[in-house]
Formats: structure tokens, sequence, C-alpha cells
């Protein structure tokens, strides 16, 4: 991480943890929208090349929303991507030749970190994806998943191609709800879970992630989506939990009371979103499977298992 500035080799997966050995994560530094005017230059093609770029990485699933959703909302032509490698280095993100990665950034840096410094060269903190960079100030704009998703669905709505509202104002409160409902319990509940340093601290994320997996399996088994009968932003951010959980979770993090694959109505549900190419195409399990893997503090052979084997890898052969 970097401290005043100054990366720190001797970085912990663990970030924070209280006195019981409970996960903590470190909120967002970076917290700018774009600006309206900035969106009508944009709409009006006032740019030949797009102010603003994604750094993400397909091991992450924080990283993973923002993706989702730029391919949604049809906003490629105005938000470029880099994609770093999936495993975390010494120096934390770097680009290299890793399949499905960017070899380069598309700025003349090797490592996330230096963007956080480029913006901040007395930042203290962990260099995290995904980052939302402004191009023509040189500078993060915003490294909070939840807050890009928002830019891209209503600050940037006047260059949407296909009219999808991921969180419309009649349904805010319920996707408010259904985000807070799975944000601790799933989304960061494997964490939780994969992190603590405590039997007492796994034991109580563990048991939160399958209560809360179990509420889940009722729901889609009366409900198509995450809130109402059409796509939002919820359902994008439980995907990207869910589909990480038999492949990376269930082994490394010990979530393993059950796969998604033993819950029918989850299984089911990842499966539609597998169909549609916005979700798909920005999945890549082997990134997932090496970056998960390569975290020396749980993993410290750095093995990467060959399993599972699971009915919705058929989605997406090639990349296997
Ligand atoms: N609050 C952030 C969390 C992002 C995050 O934790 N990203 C992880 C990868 S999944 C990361 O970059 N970790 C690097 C580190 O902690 O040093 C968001 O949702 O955007």
């Amino acid at each position: 991480m970097l401290v005043n500035g100054v990366w720190e080799k001797k970085w912990d997966p663990v970030q924070k943890q209280d006195k019981q050995g409970r996960f903590i994560r470190q909120s967002s530094a970076f917290r700018e929208t774009i600006p309206s005017d900035v969106v009508n230059l944009m709409a009006a093609g006032e740019y030949a090349t797009p102010r603003f770029h994604l750094y993400v990485g397909y091991i992450c699933p924080w990283a993973t929303r923002t993706l989702i959703a730029r391919s949604l909302l049809g906003l490629e032509q105005h938000i470029s991507v880099s994609v770093v490698e999936p495993q975390l280095t010494d120096e934390g993100w770097q680009f290299g030749d890793y399949p499905g990665s960017t070899p380069e950034a598309d700025e003349p840096v090797k490592f996330i970190h230096q963007l956080y410094t480029q913006t901040d060269p007395a930042y203290t903190g962990r260099a995290t994806v995904p980052v939302l960079w402004d191009k023509q100030e040189q500078r993060i704009l915003n490294n909070e998943s939840a807050d890009i998703l928002r830019i891209f669905n209503n600050d940037l709505k006047p260059l949407h191609q296909f009219g999808i509202d991921l969180s419309p104002a009649d349904r805010l409160p319920e996707i408010d709800a259904f985000n807070a409902r799975i944000y601790d319990s799933v989304n960061n509940g494997v964490y939780r879970t994969g992190f603590a340093t405590s039997q007492q601290a796994y034991e109580e994320a563990y048991t939160e992630v399958f209560e809360a997996l179990d509420g889940l399996e009722s729901h889609f088994a009366r409900h198509p989506f995450a809130v109402g009968e059409h796509l939002t932003e919820s359902d994008i951010r439980l995907f990207v939990t869910l589909v990480r959980f038999d492949v990376a979770y269930y082994g490394l993090f010990k979530t393993n009371k059950k796969r998604i694959s033993d819950y029918p109505e989850l299984s089911a549900y990842l499966e539609r979103l597998l169909q549609i190419p916005a979700f798909r195409n920005n999945t890549r399990i082997d990134h997932i499977k090496a970056g998960y893997y390569s975290i020396q503090a749980l993993n410290p052979t750095g093995i990467v298992p060959a399993g599972p084997e699971l009915p919705w890898f058929k989605w997406f052969k090639e990349d296997l």
C-alpha cells in the first residue's frame, strides 16, 4: 500500500482488522462525479478520444461491476478501459502480458499505485481497482465502484445507447435496500469469511453468508430479478459475487457449507444473467482463479486448483 505517497512493499491483503480478527475494508478516497457541462461536451462529440478511462481487473468483483454497467449502457465509445494482470504483485496491480490483460496502461505507468500518487503525491491507502481516470486533468476522479455505477447510469444518461435504466428513481429505495442487504452479508461477507484471522470471526461471517444465500434462494424462487421485473444495478452487484463463489470463494475463503450450484434458484438466476453478453463477456474465469489463488497469505504454494467443473462453464468455453 501507499504511505505518504511512498509504496510499501510489505503489503497485507488482510487490510484492517478489529481486535477479534474481523476484516475491515478501507473506504474509497476519490469520490467526484463527471460535471454535466463535460457530459454535454462528450455528447456533442467534442473529444476525439475518450476523456475518461477505467482501470480494472477481471479478478475483481468491484471493478467488474463497472465493466458490466459500461457494456449494458453502451458506453464503450466514451469510456476506454485498461485491464491489469490478475495477480497482485509486490507493487500491487500491474500491467503485463497475461492473456486478456492490457500489456500497457493508457498512461505511461506500470502499476496502479502510480495513478494514485499522480493524483495525490501524499496519498496514504491501498491502490485499488476500479479507478475512473480523467485523462484531461491527469487524475483519479473516482475509485468507488458504487459511485461509478451511478455516474454511468445517471450522469452519463445523455450518452446511453439502449434506454436501460439500472437505478430508476421509482425503484431507488428498494435498490438501495437490496444493495445494503447483500453488501455486508454476501459481497463483503465472503471477504470477511476468507480474511478473518480468528475462528470466531470466520464462523460469524460464514454463518451470515449462508443465511443471506438461503434468503436469496427463496427470493429468486418468486422473483426473476433482484428488484422488480427488470434488471437493475442490484443484479450486477449480486452477480459478481455469485459468479466467483464456486470457483474461488468456496475453496480459498472457506465459504464451503454449500456451492451456488447446490442452490437451484440461484444457479438458474446466474445462468440467466450469463446469457446476457454484458455479463458473460466481462467475466474471465481464468483471471478469477489465477488472481484469488495468488493471494499468498491464503495460499502460500500458489497452486491454482484445476477444478471445479461447473455446468454454466458452457456459456464461455473459449475462455477456459
Ligand atoms: N470500495 C472499492 C473496493 C475496491 C477493492 O477493494 N478492490 C480490490 C480488488 S477486488 C483491490 O484493488 N485491492 C488491492 C489492495 O487492497 O491492495 C470499490 O468498490 O470500488
